[in-house]
């Protein structure tokens, strides 16, 4: 077996677990995780076999979107704890060999935080301009027709100062203006400064979103827009996303990450194959490592989908660019309520036997499903924005089930958000010594994406199966892998001849069973 080179980083065959700090432990008592929390639960994300955590924001905020609203980019939120907590934790996950990322959020701070408060205080004050300010239009009215993510205009009028400043999300949430010097150095300033912590990287919000074209012209109508989905998708966000200047700086962030040495970045893009892999970069001036990768969540999940899906994904990748998988977010629906638990095991083997770095986000390991909130604990400012239409983001950030305890030992009050209401028995120790379990299940799979240069590097080849059956082989120097994916609730024949290694199910069949995943070594050629 050919073993893998020492100089390939550790994110290339490493697995990413999203960690939503609100929503893990509790160690405090108010309903709320926190940092101590986590680091009591290291030890689950270090059995499960990941290699690295991704923090939702941390930092301190009036969590009017629940972080992603920043008061100060070099700080801890006091209900998550403090800097000391956070060097624990760090030195804590480090000691068991994990890697820690950090969620950095460029677009756009909390209109709490001191640099809007003297941006917002006067035309003249020398923080105004780390901000977007513009005048009326000139018949009165926003600048222009940009719609915020979560509906309404993105500008906001500031009658004291007489001008409106920019929000692609809340009002509370003022776009930043990275055309602005200062602001750009205060900005790499903080990423300087939680490297110089030692976090290993991070994953970079709305990276496309950071730079909007000159002269803010308005973007283009989008003609297959209909009430059924969020009012932001009325526009397409030409001018507001995706300019020139982004992709510059996402450059220099990675050649500020290089500098540090063996630092990871992680950018939240949502665009099409070929505008999605430019923030690759060249390898002259890489950009991003890893520009996220949405599809699993986005597309259809049926066989014929997915095999297209990752065909034009491979395709658009450049020479250099190493691919990713999502499969869950604390944005995104649950994937066992989307597709049902069945599948969702079918999905874990998806994700970990793809070519590229999988992000697997905390909670899908136990199969948590639809969770519904009742109207009364809504939560989220894009549900309570926009109800009706299906994008409640809470139902995936309610807490981690630990235990059959009160509150599942996640904490010893009333959560923030409600349980799942399975979690007596859906939750880790129920799960854990569970041979069946989804939480076995992806330990398996880690464990076997760990010890096989085939699954954490190798490289794909999509083979044709009977209907409903995706499948595909992974190859690394001399070894062979073979995945038969069967994504329909009925028997199909199995595409290959081979020794099961794992299956998604117990026991052992000649075909593929209704809603069975198998990983196979290839019985020698004749
Ligand atoms: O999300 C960006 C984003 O594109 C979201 O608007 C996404 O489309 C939506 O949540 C799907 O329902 C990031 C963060 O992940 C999200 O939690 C933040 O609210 C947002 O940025 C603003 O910072």
């Amino acid at each position: 077996m050919a073993l893998p080179s020492p100089d390939i980083p550790w994110w290339r065959s490493g697995t990413v677990y999203q960690v939503y700090p609100r929503s893990f432990q509790d160690s405090d008592g108010d309903g709320v995780g926190d940092l101590a929390g986590i680091e009591r639960r290291l030890d689950h994300i270090v059995a499960l076999g990941v290699d690295a955590i991704w923090l939702s924001p941390i930092f301190p905020s009036p969590m009017a979107d629940f972080g992603y609203d920043v008061a100060d980019y070099c700080g801890v939120e006091p209900m998550f704890g403090d800097l000391a907590a956070f060097d624990r934790l760090l030195a804590a996950a480090h000691a068991r060999g994990l890697k820690l990322l950090l969620d950095f959020v460029p677009n756009h701070s909390s209109d709490r935080h001191p640099w809007f408060v003297a941006s917002r205080a006067s035309r003249t004050n020398p923080k105004r301009d780390w901000y977007i300010w513009r005048d009326a239009a000139a018949g009165g009215g926003p600048p222009n027709n940009w719609i915020s993510d979560f509906g309404g205009s993105a500008w906001e009028w500031d009658a004291a100062t007489g001008q409106y400043y920019l929000h692609a999300f809340l009002k509370s949430q003022p776009d930043l203006n990275w055309r602005n010097p200062d602001l750009k150095r205060a900005m790499f300033d903080a990423m300087r400064f939680w490297f110089d912590r030692g976090v290993d990287g991070f994953r970079i919000d709305v990276l496309w979103h950071i730079v909007k074209a000159d002269g803010f012209p308005d973007n283009p109508v989008n003609p297959a827009w209909h009430p059924g989905i969020t009012e932001r998708d009325r526009l397409i966000q030409q001018h507001s996303t995706d300019q020139p200047e982004a992709h510059a700086i996402a450059a220099e962030m990675r050649a500020l990450a290089d500098e540090y040495g063996g630092r990871l970045l992680i950018g939240e893009i949502f665009l099409p194959n070929d505008r999605h892999a430019r923030w690759y970069g060249t390898p002259e001036r890489a950009q991003v490592h890893l520009p996220f990768n949405f599809q699993l969540i986005e597309n259809a999940w049926d066989a014929a989908t997915l095999r297209a899906t990752i065909a034009a994904y491979e395709a658009s990748l450049p020479p250099h660019g190493w691919p990713n998988w999502v499969i869950g977010s604390h944005d995104a629906p649950r994937i066992a309520a989307r597709i049902g638990e069945a599948q969702a095991r079918v999905a874990a083997m998806l994700l970990l036997t793809l070519r590229g770095t999988p992000t697997l986000y905390q909670g899908d390991e136990l199969g948590i499903g639809q969770v519904d909130i009742p109207p009364e604990r809504v939560r989220d400012p894009q549900e309570l924005r926009q109800p009706g239409i299906g994008i409640g983001r809470d139902r995936s950030r309610t807490p981690m089930p630990w235990d059959d305890s009160a509150f599942a030992g996640f904490s010893t009050v009333e959560p923030w958000l409600p349980l799942n209401a399975d979690w007596r028995t859906r939750n880790v120790a129920a799960q854990d010594g569970d041979p069946s379990s989804m939480l076995t299940l992806y330990r398996r799979l880690l464990a076997l994406r760990r010890a096989r240069p085939a699954l954490g590097l190798g490289d794909i080849a999509l083979v044709e199966a009977d209907r409903d059956v995706l499948a595909y082989e992974r190859r690394y120097g001399g070894e062979r892998l073979l995945v038969a994916l069967n994504l329909s609730d009925e028997p199909r024949a199995m595409p290959f001849a081979g020794e099961v290694l794992l299956s998604t199910l117990a026991g052992r069949d000649d075909g593929l069973r209704p809603n069975e995943g198998v990983v196979l070594s290839p019985s020698p050629r004749p």
